[in-house]
């Protein structure tokens, strides 16, 4: 049977342990993992992460596919852990796994949420922040998708400005 999607997606799972360098904590969900409880993002400890990304893509920054990329972020205060966090998480996931994205889904390399103790992050990672048109429209489309309100922006950094400064304070590139 022809593959439904037109990707196929691996789910990355992250686990700090300080014993181990931080590529070697992110692991791949295989499909025995599967026959284990998957936790929904809300259910995660602090400092973990859940990635999709394109089958053959790493979820970091060094990727040859996401070295000129950036990421779309949604900063979540914890306070909407238990009501938005899944929901958000989910929708996002249905938009990049179902090419939501009309012409530019070439351009989507995955998504990762960090849950974090003040504010979990929903990323959406792209992968030439200098293709300016495409990245708007994904930025437009996940705020629409996502039924974000208007009162809220979404801002896009470069990975190569969040490598250097830390964590979210990069500065924005766009905001839509
Ligand atoms: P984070 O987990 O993205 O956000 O980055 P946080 O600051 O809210 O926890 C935390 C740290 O993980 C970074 O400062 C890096 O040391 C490491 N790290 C995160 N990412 C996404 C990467 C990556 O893509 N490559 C490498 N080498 N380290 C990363």
């Amino acid at each position: 049977i022809k593959h439904p999607l037109q990707h196929t997606w691996t789910l990355w799972y992250f686990e700090p342990d300080k014993n181990k360098t931080w590529e070697e904590n992110q692991r791949k969900v295989t499909n025995n993992s599967l026959y284990n409880h998957i936790k929904a993002a809300s259910e995660l400890q602090i400092g973990c992460d859940y990635s999709m990304f394109k089958q053959g893509i790493k979820p970091m920054w060094e990727d040859e596919a996401n070295k000129c990329g950036g990421r779309w972020l949604l900063n979540l205060d914890r306070k909407l852990r238990n009501m938005d966090l899944d929901r958000f998480w989910l929708d996002t996931l249905l938009c990049i796994i179902g090419e939501a994205f009309n012409g530019y889904s070439d351009e989507i390399c995955g998504a990762v949420v960090n849950i974090r103790g003040k504010t979990d992050k929903i990323g959406v990672w792209t992968a030439n922040a200098k293709n300016k048109d495409s990245v708007l429209e994904i930025g437009r489309k996940l705020r629409e998708r996502l039924k974000i309100s208007s009162k809220v922006s979404i801002c896009y950094q470069i990975h190569k400005d969040v490598m250097v400064k830390s964590g979210s304070q990069a500065k924005n590139a766009y905001v839509v």
